[in-house]
């Protein structure tokens, strides 16, 4: 079994986890400089000022005191800062990419590079040039862009004086900013996707909102909803033959018995990640969402043309990130961290459980639902990668988890029929990690020295799933074997 000749490989990152250079080339602050890096159990935080001008740390994802505003302090270690410094290695780093055969390369775009406060009438020159640099170098070496227009983030700026997605008045910044992109990359670039696992992100840090609450959450997502919606117009006007997605997080999700209270509950929390690509794909605030949002208390403004938006421009295809899956029951709370263990999976060393048929399962279910096209744009294992003395690195672990995962979904496609159109393994070089801000959850194919404070040398080293996945590439997958 071999996958189609048209099917794309590669590798994915965010630009905060990954791009560095934060006070380079004019770029303004995002919301992410201000989150501190933690642990498996010590979360990341936000440094703010509160009202009183005082300093305190607020734990992200949750709601910021009255009156608190993100501040940088000089004593405090921000990941997102240097990250792992792409912005002065892009060349190094496609040069690598290309070594391995990579056909796609999932990138973000930092908002604040293109516009610093993401309220000017004007994009700053350099930060455009930067990207154009990257996908120009990209395209050097056939490898397709694929963009991600905002990953988890927003200008400082707008969530200070807009509170973030809580204000219509940033889906117009939003446009300017697609508007401003798609100006200057039409012709370059088709596979875009507007927004990052819309339902894992809250807050702050993610939303630019300073209150965490469902009520401000699901008014601001409304928010993203059109934006997206504005997206795909603007996107279908300005570069006809693009696709414009949205990227999901997608555990599987498994009733822990046969109960049929846990069969419910499953299909109930399957909900409650699914609600936001039903409104995306297909264009409408679905049935069980009345009752979604009265359980939470939630009533949703909206303008008389809203839903008239989101009927007419859903998105063109989903994408979705996928690690692992999770199980629950009528008791379960699920949270960002998953629901309840799995008594037939091992577990990573960060206690995710390794589950390669629910990706089968998922592109399946995903399929069926929309019968829109699809995209893995993140897979992957975090672990411990140890440099032996020589420099070499072993992560046979790392490929037993991709082979395992590359199987299953090679399955999907060869055997289901799922039309998929690639695979962008997460965090390809060694970044920084998303949900403890470590270094040490390693996930890439190259090696960064660098310790979970910043400190090393920056330099890229191969493990040994690089020439790995450089041979499944270069036979399309047929050939996932290793030692
Ligand atoms: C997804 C994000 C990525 C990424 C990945 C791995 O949620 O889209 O940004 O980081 O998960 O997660 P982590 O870095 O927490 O291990």
């Amino acid at each position: 079994m071999k996958f189609p000749e048209t099917f794309l490989w590669g590798g994915a990152t965010a630009d905060f986890q990954y791009e560095g250079g934060f006070n380079e080339g004019g770029r303004g602050l995002i919301t992410h400089d201000f989150v501190t890096d933690g642990a498996v159990d010590r979360p990341r935080m936000i440094s703010v000022q509160l009202e009183d001008g005082s300093r305190a740390m607020v734990e992200n994802r949750t709601s910021l005191p009255d009156g608190a505003k993100g501040k940088l302090y000089d004593d405090i270690y921000y990941p997102s800062h240097q990250a792992v410094d792409f912005y002065h290695h892009y060349k190094e780093d496609i040069a690598l990419m290309a070594e391995m055969g990579f056909t796609v390369y999932r990138f973000s775009i930092c908002w604040s590079r293109i516009y610093p406060t993401g309220d000017e009438e004007t994009p700053n020159e350099a930060g455009l040039q930067f990207y154009e640099d990257v996908i120009d170098e990209c395209l050097k070496h056939h490898i397709e862009p694929l963009i991600t227009i905002c990953h988890d983030e927003i200008p400082y700026y707008l969530a200070e004086t807009y509170d973030g997605w809580s204000s219509r008045h940033v889906i117009d910044c939003y446009e300017k900013l697609c508007h401003t992109l798609f100006s200057r990359f039409k012709g370059k670039v088709k596979y875009w996707l507007s927004f990052n696992e819309l339902n894992a992100v809250r807050g702050y840090a993610m939303m630019g909102t300073h209150k965490a609450d469902d009520q401000t959450h699901f008014q601001a997502m409304h928010h993203i909803f059109l934006a997206s919606a504005r997206c795909v117009k603007l996107a279908h006007e300005m570069m006809p033959g693009s696709m414009v997605g949205t990227m999901y997080a997608l555990s599987a999700i498994y009733p822990k018995t046969c109960k049929p209270e846990d069969i419910f509950a499953a299909m109930d929390a399957r909900r409650q990640s699914l609600f936001f690509i039903d409104v995306m794909a297909r264009g409408y605030y679905p049935n069980y969402s009345i009752e979604m949002m009265r359980k939470r208390n939630v009533t949703i403004h909206k303008e008389p043309e809203d839903d008239q938006w989101l009927r007419q421009y859903p998105i063109d295809y989903v994408t979705f990130s996928y690690y692992r899956s999770t199980t629950v029951d009528a008791q379960t709370k699920i949270d960002i961290m998953g629901g309840d263990p799995n008594p037939y999976l091992e577990t990573t060393p960060w206690g995710w459980p390794i589950d390669p048929q629910g990706l089968r399962y998922v592109l399946n279910e995903i399929y069926d639902r929309y019968q829109k096209p699809l995209f893995v744009v993140e897979n992957g294992l975090g672990a411990v990668d140890v440099m032996e003395p020589d420099g070499s690195i072993d992560d046979t672990y790392r490929i037993q988890y991709l082979a395992d995962h590359i199987e299953e979904m090679k399955k999907a496609v060869c055997i289901d029929h799922v039309p998929c159109l690639g695979y962008t393994m997460w965090g390809w070089m060694d970044l920084v990690s998303l949900s403890t801000g470590e270094m040490k959850k390693r996930y890439g194919f190259v090696y960064v020295d660098m310790d979970d404070k910043g400190n090393g040398t920056l330099k890229r080293s191969k493990k040994k799933s690089f020439d790995w996945f450089k041979k499944v590439i270069a036979t399309q997958g047929e050939d996932l074997s290793f030692e």
